[in-house]
């Protein structure tokens, strides 16, 4: 019988739409009805289920869903606090979701180094993580921990600096605060249990990981065509990002002109095109990558 493996994913938030797009271009096939609590794949045997992110590492520990996909900041907090849970193994970083947790604290305020907040008190929604940073830095420091609204913390007395997620830093601004230091950087994961599983098992996540790894490579990888000078073709070629092996081919009724086609595995930014511009390149045209593989 074919197995179905049970992915645990975010029901709504900051990582909800990341992991559908991505489970989507991996050719799942998922359309939940609104409101629904699981959806099973059209195109791969596989089942989501729906939950609050704070679940998902230990629904996976537990062996309730063979994958997940969590912030690196849930995963730690959660492998800090529930060591007894079955552990889990990262088998990929996603690159969607980024932010830092950092350590932050009035503007106006008399906290700007790690060292200021011996004695201190400090908001966070990641005891955890933060207990063992300030222990691995030797600072003595007592954690408030609060489920949200971690900024708001010092405005209200309720404590000294505070430790919380940064994307963009609006929220720090807007609440008259300012970051010294770099707690962790996180990321979405894609998480499995380490218990063993059967070779079908293992078989249909090589097969989904590999799908992944081809979404992911074609995020940043571009193909190029343009129009160059036979005279500045190595000048050219040598200019884009990350390609091997660029195509070469004569154009119709131009004998000074050749077209040049290449996979660019690096971004291709607007500096780029302009330096190819200068050089003589012409008709240039980036065009994205859906699908990559082998
Ligand atoms: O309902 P559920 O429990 O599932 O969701 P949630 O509200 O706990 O989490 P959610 O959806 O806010 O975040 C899910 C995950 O997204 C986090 O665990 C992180 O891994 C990741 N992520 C990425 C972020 C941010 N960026 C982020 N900016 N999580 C939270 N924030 C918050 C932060 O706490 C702060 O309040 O956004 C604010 C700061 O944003 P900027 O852009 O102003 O700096
Ligand atoms: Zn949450």
């Amino acid at each position: 019988m074919t197995p179905v493996l049970r992915i645990a994913v975010q029901k709504k938030g900051r990582l909800a739409t990341g992991s559908l797009k991505l489970l989507e271009q991996a050719g799942l096939g998922i359309s939940p009805n609104p409101g629904a609590l699981t959806c099973r794949a059209r195109g791969l045997p596989f089942e989501l289920l729906f939950v609050r992110d704070d679940d998902i590492p230990s629904l996976v520990a537990k062996g309730v869903c063979d994958l997940g996909i969590a912030g690196e900041n849930v995963l730690r907090e959660e492998a800090l606090e529930n060591a007894q849970d079955g552990k889990l193994q990262t088998v990929r970083a996603l690159g969607f979701s980024h932010c830092t947790l950092k350590l932050a604290a009035p503007k106006e305020g008399t906290i700007k180094t790690l060292a200021d907040l011996q004695g201190c008190k400090i908001a966070t929604s990641y005891p955890q993580i933060l207990a063992k940073y300030l222990q691995d830095q030797g600072i003595k420091a007592q954690c408030v921990t609060l489920k949200g609204a971690v900024e708001i913390a010092p405005a209200l007395g309720l404590s000294d600096a505070i430790c919380d997620l940064v994307s963009s830093g609006a929220t720090l601004a807007a609440n008259g605060l300012a970051d010294f230091a770099t707690v962790m950087q996180s990321e979405a994961l894609l998480v499995r249990n380490d218990t063993s599983w059967d070779e079908a098992r293992e078989a249909l996540l090589a097969r989904l990981l590999r799908r992944i790894d081809g979404v992911i490579a074609s995020r940043a990888t571009k193909y190029i065509m343009l129009n160059a000078p036979k005279d500045a073709l190595d000048e050219i070629t040598a200019l884009l990002p990350g390609a091997d092996a660029p195509t070469i081919m004569p154009l119709a009724g131009r004998d000074d002109q050749m077209a040049v086609h290449a996979v660019c595995r690096e971004t291709i930014f607007w500096d780029t095109l302009e330096q190819l511009e200068a050089r003589g390149a012409h008709a240039i045209l980036v065009l994205p990558i859906e699908k990559m593989m082998g």
